[in-house]
């Protein structure tokens, strides 16, 4: 008996030293750094609509903008003039000192789906039918005035622009300009924007999902990286940048909203079009310090300048607030 129990309590022995040995060799490494998140464009169906949306997992990411971010050049560097598009950056930097886009932070969010596109004409007239037929605002955000016509404003009311005779002057427009089936539906304020993701089956995105869907993980300043290019994107801002087409206005082709998807060189990495102008987006977050009444928007329009449409840029509204360069794009949990 004692001589048969010998072999096996030496190999009892030798296992636990073995196993006691490797947990010791692991303890006294150095840690390992995490994995980066996974950053991959993947595409959904969203059932209701067949509309496409694009798949973020969860993670933690960093939002917003480094305080030492090199995109704020308020000294021109060794008395050089600035060169355009540092110029058209170093524009917007004093207004970005208290609006929370510094400083750059660990945020985490959920799993969740956003729309590839933002929402069109053409998706929202279907909205627009069924609610303006059946009168139910149920869905609709409660704070909403009773009753609300969810119309966008340009569809069918112009005098807002042509009160302006900058526009009537170099940016011409007709009754089509803004109901384009294709085109992104703009002139909608928050409640409108909420309404729709509601009847859909969605909802807005947060401001945070809305970065993480525009830059990934690597912090970038537009979706499709550090440098500012002419034609990534539909942005205003050329003549400012010194950069015209021979068209003498915009070099990217729209004055106003482009049709969705046109700037498929501008996509974000994990697959969304036009974060970065063309309309710029309604999110869920209410703007802090005003009351809670005020709502954040993202991405800039198709008026704004470089410095307007980058990824962390923030502004917010009214959410009665609506302008031709104002659109919206859904999401969803996941
Ligand atoms: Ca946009």
């Amino acid at each position: 008996m004692r001589a048969r129990a010998t072999p096996l309590l030496i190999a009892i022995v030798a296992h636990c030293g073995v196993l006691g040995g490797a947990y010791l060799w692991k303890r006294h490494q150095p840690a390992r750094p995490a994995d980066p998140p996974v950053v991959r464009a993947v595409e959904i169906v969203h059932p209701a609509d067949g509309s496409t949306m694009m798949l973020v997992p969860a993670m933690e990411f960093a939002m917003g903008t480094a305080d030492a971010h090199p995109d704020f050049p308020t000294q021109p560097p060794d008395g050089k003039p600035l060169h355009p598009p540092d110029l058209l950056i170093a524009r917007a930097a004093p207004a970005w000192a208290g609006d929370g886009e510094r400083p750059a932070r660990k945020v985490a969010v959920k799993a969740f789906a956003i729309d590839r596109y933002e929402v069109t004409n053409a998706q929202y007239r279907r909205f627009l039918d069924a609610n303006s037929q059946s009168g139910d605002h149920r869905r609709c955000h409660p704070h909403e005035a009773a009753g609300k016509d969810h119309t966008p404003r340009y569809w069918r009311d112009f005098n807002p622009l042509l009160q302006d005779p900058a526009y009537a002057a170099t940016a011409p427009f007709g009754p089509a300009t803004f109901a384009a089936d294709n085109t992104p539906v703009v002139g909608v304020d928050w409640f409108d924007a909420y309404a729709y993701a509601a009847w859909v089956g969605k909802r807005l995105p947060t401001e945070a999902e809305w970065e993480l869907a525009a830059r990934g993980t690597d912090g970038r300043r537009w979706p499709w990286g550090n440098e500012w290019r002419w034609g990534l994107a539909n942005t205003g801002g050329e003549k400012l940048g010194g950069d015209v087409s021979a068209s003498g206005f915009e070099k990217d082709g729209f004055i106003y909203p482009a049709p969705v998807g046109s700037f498929p060189g501008g996509r974000s990495p994990f697959g969304c079009d036009d974060m970065a102008g063309n309309a710029a987006e309604w999110c869920s977050d209410a703007w802090p310090g005003a009351a809670g009444a005020e709502r954040v928007v993202r991405g800039g329009g198709s008026a704004n300048a470089p410095s307007s449409v980058r990824c962390a840029a923030r502004v917010h509204y009214e959410p009665e607030f609506r302008i031709h360069t104002l659109g919206f794009r859904c999401a969803k949990d996941q």
